[in-house]
């Protein structure tokens, strides 16, 4: 008998995945849930348009929390090549992380809470003249089939959580973070046999949403100096490490 498990989605080939809970599940299912309905709110309303690259668009709501700026962003890219299970791939294992994060002085799993689902224990570069930040999360990735023609849907959910394998320990300032990445592969020009599709058939259309609270004063416009030149650079160099990577590896759907 099925007690306490819970079927989370469908695995690539359809069959049907069943995963044990932990003491997480509840948490990761809410947020993934709020994030795939977020995902289609337009930006029309609230927000700037702080960077534009070719297909990249970054916006931005200024919003601040007890005089700390937690700005909301939101990012629209297309990245042709690659797939949206490739990309939430990359950004989800951590063998990859130090390749294109550009942020970090050090990243560490300290659970594995199920095979889709690790806690990671973050140290962040240190900004001056403000205090180093660090930062721990539950992170998740995840397939969604959303009908039998169409390419899955595929995320990745960093969401923070405390940890007692992570205590704060002053004078670090831990980050409070709520990120999303969110890929859709498009097949353009299909050719009749979906075994002749290649890397120039394809195309993936991604959303980034990240929450940052820096869980402290920072200066206000330094922040958001810092924010509208680093998000922008991180896509740029995340996605072209991941074109780099794939290119003359098969298709991972
Ligand atoms: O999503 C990204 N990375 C994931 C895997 O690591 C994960 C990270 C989430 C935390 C994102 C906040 C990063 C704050 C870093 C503060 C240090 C900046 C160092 C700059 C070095 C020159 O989901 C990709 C994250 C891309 C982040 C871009 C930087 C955003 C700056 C926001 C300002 C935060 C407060 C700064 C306090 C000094």
């Amino acid at each position: 008998t099925i007690t306490d498990a819970t079927i989370v989605s469908t695995s690539n080939d359809d069959s049907l995945v069943i995963k044990d809970k932990h003491r997480l599940s509840d948490d990761v299912e809410r947020i993934v849930q709020e994030h795939l309905k977020y995902v289609s709110e337009d930006v029309s309303h609230g927000w700037d348009l702080i960077h534009q690259d070719g297909e990249m668009k970054v916006y931005r709501r200024e919003v601040e929390e007890n005089g700390i700026v937690v700005d909301p962003l939101k990012c629209f890219h297309t990245i042709k090549g690659v797939t949206g299970h490739e990309l939430c791939q990359y950004f989800w294992e951590f063998q990859y992380r130090m390749d294109w994060e550009t942020t970090l002085d050090s990243t560490k799993i300290i659970e594995v809470l199920d095979p889709d689902t690790m806690v990671f224990f973050q140290v962040h570069k240190r900004v001056w003249p403000a205090a180093q930040r660090d930062s721990c999360f539950w992170s998740h990735i995840r397939c969604i089939s959303n009908s039998e023609e169409d390419q899955p849907t595929w995320l990745v959910v960093n969401y923070t959580t405390s940890h007692p394998l992570a205590p704060i320990k002053s004078p670090q300032v831990r980050l409070v973070a709520n990120v999303a990445l969110i890929c859709e592969t498009i097949i353009c020009e299909p050719p009749l046999n979906p075994q002749d599709i290649k890397r120039e058939n394809i195309q993936c259309k991604l959303t980034y949403v990240a929450f940052v609270n820096p869980g402290g004063w920072v200066p206000s416009a330094a922040l958001r100096g810092v924010a509208k030149r680093e998000y922008p650079r991180f896509l740029k160099r995340f996605t072209s490490y991941v074109i780099e990577q794939t290119r003359n590896k098969p298709i991972l759907f």
